[in-house]
Formats: structure tokens, C-alpha cells, sequence
């Protein structure tokens, strides 16, 4: 009995021996091996001469052969016929013109506030993120501003109706309180982003623009750190040589002051952005009111800082000499189209 043991294996180590090298030479081998009157089949209809002991050992033996030879069969079909299917898809010609991808560009306004930002985190400033809908103790109370402080009028926001105390930020200030409240100094941080007045008395003005903020507090931060930060700002994103800081007002630092920036009036353009005088005004700034870090929950007789304010609209019309504020607001892609060579 132990000839139809052999001639199985045989079969089996023929099944594994075997390669069909395409479709056809594979079909050939299903008829073989797998077939209805297959080398399998027929090696099946021998167990009613196998004798009863040995039906077990057989019958696993056919298994392994069907397996095997299955295996075989339906890994080569998927092969062939993925090739089958890449050869249809050459009709494709690979070699005809692509469609052109039409490229975005960056807005002037997201192109100046990330050069802005490049050039602090440059000295160590790190980027600070926080709500454009905020609370009326970040946005005024926390800044030195109370309710009947006249600097609030000039800076009149949207309320949410339903959330009374809640309202649209007029300036990232709340962005930098929510950090010193968060963490001890060192802090050193700038605050890009979206801020919102009513401005309905104007139609001229704009109710939505962008700011960068910047604050610094350790122990021993004074003016003189505060010059030396903003010349090379000024050096960096304009190339000025030289800054010039005139007293001013905020009610969250004191002393406080505009920065203008020298461009001088060799340029008819230079002389005209200058109204003669060869000073730009660009920002404003000064040393964090003692109350403002109390406010907050920082110890002002250990630690004191500067902080400064810019907007950005007016340093992108600068910066790419464009005559009207409205073009950065219509979304003309004639307009915006002009700054795809910008970052
Ligand atoms: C401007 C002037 C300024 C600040 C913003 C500030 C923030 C904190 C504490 C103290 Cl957390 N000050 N910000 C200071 C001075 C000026 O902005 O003309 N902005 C458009």
C-alpha cells in the first residue's frame, strides 16, 4: 500500500517544484493538479483502497496537497493579473503635457506678520496663541483699563449678546496676560493675530485687523533692552539705521512710546511716506505697568519688562507699496496674485 504514499508525495513535491511563468501555463496547472479530472482528484478516489489505520495519514496528506497547490495557484493569478492590468493602463500616453496645478500665494498680510515673527523668534522670542472671542478682564480690566476708563472708548468692540462680559479682542494683549498668569518669567513671547473693533463711526476704518504683540519679563529688563530689541527689529525688517522713540501713552505701560524709524528723504517716495521729515512711525511700545504684572500674578518689585504693539496692515501696504488698505480685504486674485513670489 505504501506505492500510493509515494506517488503523492511525488505529486507534492511537483506541485512545489512547479512555476507557471504566465496566465496560460497556469491554467494548464489548475487542469493538472486542481481540475475535475485533476492529478488530485484522482489521488483522492484511492483512499477506499487505503487500509482503515492509515486513511488518517492519507487523508492529511491530501490536504497538504490541495493546500499547496491552491496556494500556488491563486498568489500567481493575482500576479498575473495585476501585470495584466499595468499593460492596459500603458495605453496611457506617459508622455503627453501635464495639466498645470495653479499655485496659491500667501496673502502681503500673512507674508509680513511671518517676517515679523521670523525675526523675534530669531532673538528668542517664542510664538504665543490664545481666543479672539475673550473675556472683558483680559481684553481691559487686566491691562489697566476698568470700565470707565476713556481709553476704552477708542478701542469699542462687538459684544456676544448672549455671553454678557465676553467680546471680540481689540488687541492680543489678553493672548500675553493669559500666559504671565499661566507661567513665571523669564517670559519672552511675541502674539500674532486678529483683532476686532467697532469702527461703524468711520466707514473708512476697518473692524478687523492684524497685530503683533511683544513682551519680555526677567529681573533687570529695562528701557535700554527695550531700545536695543527694537532697533535691530527696525535694522532687520526695514533696514532702518536708525530708531527715534517719542513719549506717548498706553494705559498698560509707563513710561510708553511710538517708534519711528529713519528711511530719510533721498527718495521722492521716501519723502512723501516720511511727509518730509524722514521719520516713520511704526510702533508702539514702553515698560509693562507694575499694575499690569500684578494683574497678572507677577511680583513687579522682582521682575519688570517691556512690551510693544504693531499693526500689521499698515507695515504691509509699507512694505509692498500698495497705495489702498481695501485691496488687501476685496480677495482680487489679480491683487493677491502679485505676491506669489513673496514668503
Ligand atoms: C500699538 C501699541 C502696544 C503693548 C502694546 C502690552 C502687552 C502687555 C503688557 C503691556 Cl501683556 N503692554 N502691549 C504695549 C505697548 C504698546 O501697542 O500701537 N499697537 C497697535
Amino acid at each position: 500500500m505504501s506505492d500510493i504514499f509515494e506517488k503523492a508525495e511525488l505529486v507534492l513535491a511537483e506541485i512545489n517544484a512547479q512555476s507557471p511563468a504566465n496566465a496560460a501555463e497556469l491554467e494548464a496547472f489548475r487542469i493538472q493538479y486542481l481540475g475535475t479530472k485533476g492529478l488530485i482528484k484522482g489521488l483522492m478516489e484511492e483512499m477506499r483502497n487505503v487500509p482503515n489505520e492509515r486513511k488518517r495519514d492519507y487523508g492529511q496528506l491530501m490536504n497538504r496537497l490541495k493546500q499547496d497547490a491552491e496556494t500556488k495557484h491563486d498568489a500567481l493569478k493575482e500576479v498575473f493579473e495585476a501585470q495584466a492590468q499595468n499593460a492596459a493602463g500603458s495605453a496611457l500616453d506617459l508622455s503627453a503635457p501635464g495639466e498645470p496645478v495653479p499655485l496659491g500665494s500667501r496673502h502681503p498680510v500673512a507674508v509680513t506678520m511671518n517676517r515679523i515673527v521670523e525675526i523675534f523668534t530669531r532673538m528668542g522670542f517664542s510664538v504665543a496663541d490664545g481666543p479672539e472671542i475673550e473675556d472683558d478682564w483680559h481684553n481691559f480690566t487686566a491691562m489697566n483699563t476698568p470700565e470707565d476708563h476713556p481709553a476704552r472708548d477708542m478701542q469699542d468692540t462687538f459684544y456676544v449678546v448672549d455671553a454678557p462680559g465676553m467680546l471680540l479682542r481689540t488687541h492680543t494683549s489678553p493672548v500675553q496676560a493669559r500666559v504671565m498668569e499661566n507661567r513665571q518669567p523669564p517670559i519672552r513671547i511675541i502674539a500674532p493675530g486678529r483683532v476686532y473693533r467697532n469702527e461703524t463711526i468711520s466707514t473708512r476704518s476697518h473692524a478687523q485687523f492684524h497685530q503683533v504683540e511683544g513682551l519680555y519679563i526677567d529681573e533687570g529688563v529695562s528701557f535700554a533692552d527695550l531700545k536695543q530689541t527694537l532697533l535691530y527689529f527696525a535694522q532687520e525688517m526695514f533696514g532702518a539705521t536708525k530708531i527715534r522713540l517719542r513719549p506717548s501713552f498706553f494705559p498698560f505701560t509707563e513710561p510708553s512710546a511710538e517708534m519711528d524709524i529713519w528711511l530719510g528723504t533721498d527718495t521722492e517716495k521716501n519723502y512723501r511716506l516720511t511727509k518730509g521729515t524722514g521719520w516713520l512711525e511704526i510702533l508702539g511700545c514702553g515698560m509693562v505697568d507694575p499694575q499690569v504684572l500684578e494683574n497678572c500674578g507677577i511680583d513687579s518689585k522682582k521682575y519688570s519688562g517691556f512690551a510693544f504693539g504693531m499693526g500689521i496692515e499698515r507695515q504691509a501696504l509699507r512694505l509692498y507699496e500698495i497705495g489702498d488698505i481695501r485691496l488687501l480685504f476685496e480677495n482680487d486674485v489679480r491683487f493677491l496674485r502679485q505676491f506669489a513670489a513673496a514668503m
